[in-house]
């Protein structure tokens, strides 16, 4: 089974090969009325083998430099005319977040905001990223994404849910959290969930919202790009508002590593909900290495509250959120807010 898809995948990328040079062949000499994927793809690459870090913002980030029309906007187009295709995402040692400042000040708002200046975007987008002392990753993450954001022409907001102190971690209460208070600044209408720790190497993957709750971390290099199990919710996923006020949000107590995502994934399934997703190809991933955090082990007890999914639900999320913020701080890059998320004792 194994070898026959391999050798159909050895055919199918031999004949893409052979349609690719025979397409480049013959337009040689013209100037091409339109770009395909794959040339979109091979000219980034190719520019990325000689961008160093110092390049300027606008021909990398794609931005719209031209001043907004007179008049009403028009709604942004249905696919961003400035994506790139596929990225090169290496995690450099040398990376500042001073150099990221100086690169996005122009286009972004404190807090992390942007809009685009030319269109009205199709949603509102906030991206709410669950933390407590990755601050390494965060730098790779708001270097990579904030271009990547900015490309696909959202109207969005980056919040960082920081969890105070080092009681056990509960990554889903944070993402509870990080949907309620930016919409205490904000009417946005989708919410992307997103480890601090993946970041796409596709800009295709369109960090938004559709019909269905959408799992955007499809192929990651951890699962050597192979989604690992079909109702995986983990990682990565866009959630419209509607949809998540329908499940009560996450469960608020999944305390330790695991579980979680797939609790969600259940209250998805139960409200009668499927999972869409970007094909394997353009929504891959690379994860950030790292071993396990301090105070954040596999929790065995998780196992067993996947069994409780459908009972708990209605009484355990949204509506029984209970927490403190202690501070939020503004940032050029990103809104960081740090909460007590009242852990049990011990
Ligand atoms: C998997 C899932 C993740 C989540 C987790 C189980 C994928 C690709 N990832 O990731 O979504 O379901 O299992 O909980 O399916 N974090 C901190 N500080 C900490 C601990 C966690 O910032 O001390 C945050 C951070 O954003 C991190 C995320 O929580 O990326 C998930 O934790 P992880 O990276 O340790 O979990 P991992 O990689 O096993
Ligand atoms: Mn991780």
């Amino acid at each position: 089974m194994l070898k026959t898809a391999f050798k159909l995948l050895v055919l199918s990328a031999a004949c893409s090969l052979a349609g690719l040079a025979a397409f480049l062949f013959y337009n040689r000499n013209r100037s091409l009325p339109f770009i395909t994927a794959a040339q979109n793809a091979l000219k980034w690459e190719n520019k990325a083998s000689f961008r160093t870090e110092k390049t300027p913002a606008a021909p990398e980030v794609g931005l719209q430099t031209s001043a907004a029309p007179a008049g009403p906007l028009q709604p942004c187009p249905d696919v961003p005319p400035n994506l790139q295709g596929v990225l090169r995402v290496e995690f450099s040692t040398n990376r500042s977040l001073e150099d990221v400042r100086q690169r996005l000040g122009p286009v972004l708002q404190e807090g992390g905001r942007y809009k685009p200046p030319t269109c009205v975007a199709k949603q509102k987008v906030a991206i709410i990223i669950p933390f407590r002392n990755r601050h390494e990753h965060l730098k790779h993450w708001l270097h990579f994404l904030h271009p990547i954001l900015i490309r696909q022409q959202l109207d969005y907001g980056v919040y960082i849910i920081n969890q105070e102190g080092d009681s056990v971690f509960n990554r889903a209460k944070l993402m509870n959290i990080g949907h309620v208070e930016a919409l205490k600044e904000y009417d946005y209408d989708c919410f992307v969930f997103s480890d601090v720790d993946l970041i796409p190497l596709d800009d295709r993957n369109l960090y938004r919202c559709s019909d269905n709750p959408r799992h955007l971390s499809v192929a990651v290099d951890k699962f050597n790009f192979i989604l690992p199990y079909a109702t995986i919710f983990g990682g990565v996923s866009a959630i419209s508002k509607e949809q998540f006020l329908k499940v009560n949000g996450f469960s608020n107590t999944f305390w330790g590593w695991g579980g979680e995502d797939d609790d969600l994934s259940q209250r998805l399934y139960f409200q009668g909900m499927s999972i869409s997703r970007p094909d394997s190809l353009i929504g891959r991933y690379k994860m950030i290495k790292h071993g396990r955090d301090l105070h954040n082990n596999p929790n065995p007890q998780n196992v067993h509250k996947l069994k409780e999914t459908a009972y708990n639900m209605n009484t355990d999320g949204l509506n029984s959120l209970s927490y403190t913020v202690r501070e939020i701080k503004k940032d050029l890059l990103y809104t960081f807010i740090t909460v007590d998320v009242q852990a049990p004792a011990g």
